[in-house]
């Protein structure tokens, strides 16, 4: 009677069965028994899996695997490369960190660095620091040297707190490399946090940026931390061109930096750049210190979690105005006030909701402790 209902194969055979036939069938064969039971299970067993899987207190799920509409085996990474220019030996080390991430995260694309050509590979000393950090790229992190003619721009006195000279136009070098179909091109004051690989795929465009998100909605302006460039020898000219015709930084990113290349980049590609998502893409450390994100989530109803933007970020850029740079001692007094408040009863013994400055605070702290061991003093041996 059981298997009369089990499933459609006895019924079908039921059509020339005989009566003898279907008074024999209760006779179970031991394994039929076996089965049967052990379907029960099956079906209890899957059941309570689901309601541990429903009841389970919930992650948040791990981020995709990344670029899994990549072939990476398939693609000839030869025609690929990321790049950084370094203008100082702060710099420098900088951009050594962002290629050591780089590598970590498995990316397979060259790795191209712009220094000034009077910087040498030679190791004179042990305090000769620019050569080892620049041999240590070469030969740890496989990166290709290129010397260029870095032409300095004179700052304005009032911002020229860190540095007198805006280098910044050294990363327009990068469009000059037409062997390669696709760069991007990096600001090395940053941690990569995952790799962007799936930029040296997006439509035929000579760039695409992300926006300044922090100027909106007054200015729509593109964000050059980093540059998305195909490449060409007549946009190399061109932007060589206006580099010599460039207003002396007019452009106020209200970082208190002046940046002569986002000047050159927006006039020329203002209007017409692939915008990429700031989110992911443009992620700045002083977007933890505010309290209003509707434009960097381009949402005014979307909740603000530190984490899932951390997680959902390529790379977060060191930008805290007045804070100094991370490689710069912080004044104390400077930091308890400049750092990000709690939500909730903030500055008091009660103050609670402070994952931003958590957060804030280790980014900081990691990308210190990483500047220490990869830029950490390297004893060659003496040329020969
Ligand atoms: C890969 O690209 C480089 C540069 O365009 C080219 O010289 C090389 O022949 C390519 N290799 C293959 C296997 O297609
Ligand atoms: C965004 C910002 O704080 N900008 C400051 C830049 O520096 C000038 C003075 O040098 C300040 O007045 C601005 O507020």
């Amino acid at each position: 009677m059981a298997t009369a209902r089990n499933t459609a194969f006895p019924l079908r055979r039921g059509s020339d069965a005989s009566e003898e036939d279907f008074f024999d069938i209760p006779d179970e064969s031991w394994m039929s028994l076996v089965k049967r039971q052990l379907r029960y299970i099956r079906t209890w067993v899957i059941f309570a899996l689901a309601l541990t899987y429903f009841l389970w207190p919930k992650r948040i799920p791990p981020p995709p695997q990344p670029n899994p509409h990549i072939h990476y085996d398939e693609v000839n990474w030869s025609r690929f490369a990321y790049s950084t220019y370094a203008t100082s030996e702060a710099y420098l080390c900088n951009c050594v960190m962002v290629f050591d991430s780089l590598k970590k995260l498995g990316s397979k694309a060259d790795r191209l660095l712009f220094y000034p050509d009077e910087w040498d590979l030679v190791i004179e000393d042990d305090g000769d620091r620019i050569s080892q950090l620049l041999m240590t790229a070469k030969q740890k992190y496989d990166v290709q040297l290129v010397p260029v003619k870095v032409e300095g721009i004179k700052k304005n006195s009032a911002q020229s707190a860190s540095a007198d000279w805006d280098t910044s136009s050294a990363k327009l070098y990068a469009f000059g490399v037409v062997q390669y179909d696709r760069i991007i091109h990096l600001d090395s004051d940053m941690t990569v946090l995952q790799s962007m690989d799936e930029l040296f795929f997006l439509p035929r465009t000579p760039v695409a940026m992300p926006r300044a998100y922090w100027l909106l909605p007054e200015q729509k302006i593109l964000n050059s931390q980093i540059v998305v460039i195909e490449p060409s020898y007549d946009e190399f000219m061109a932007l060589k061109e206006s580099t010599r015709n460039a207003v002396h930084g007019q452009m106020d990113l209200r970082l208190n930096e002046t940046r002569y290349d986002m000047e050159i980049l927006n006039n020329r590609y203002g209007d017409s750049a692939m915008v990429i998502p700031h989110r992911s893409y443009g992620l700045v450390t002083g977007e933890f210190r505010k309290k209003d994100h509707k434009y960097y989530l381009g949402s005014e109803t979307e909740q603000w979690i530190p984490d899932k933007i951390m997680r959902e970020a390529k790379f977060v850029h060191f930008s805290d105005w007045p804070l100094p740079k991370p490689w710069v001692m912080w004044p104390q007094e400077q930091l308890a006030e400049m750092q990000p408040k709690c939500d909730n009863n903030p500055g008091t013994f009660e103050e609670s909701g402070c994952r931003d400055r958590e957060l804030w605070k280790e980014i900081y702290d990691h990308f210190r402790r990483r500047r220490k061991d990869v830029c950490k003093l390297l004893s060659y041996p003496a040329p020969v």
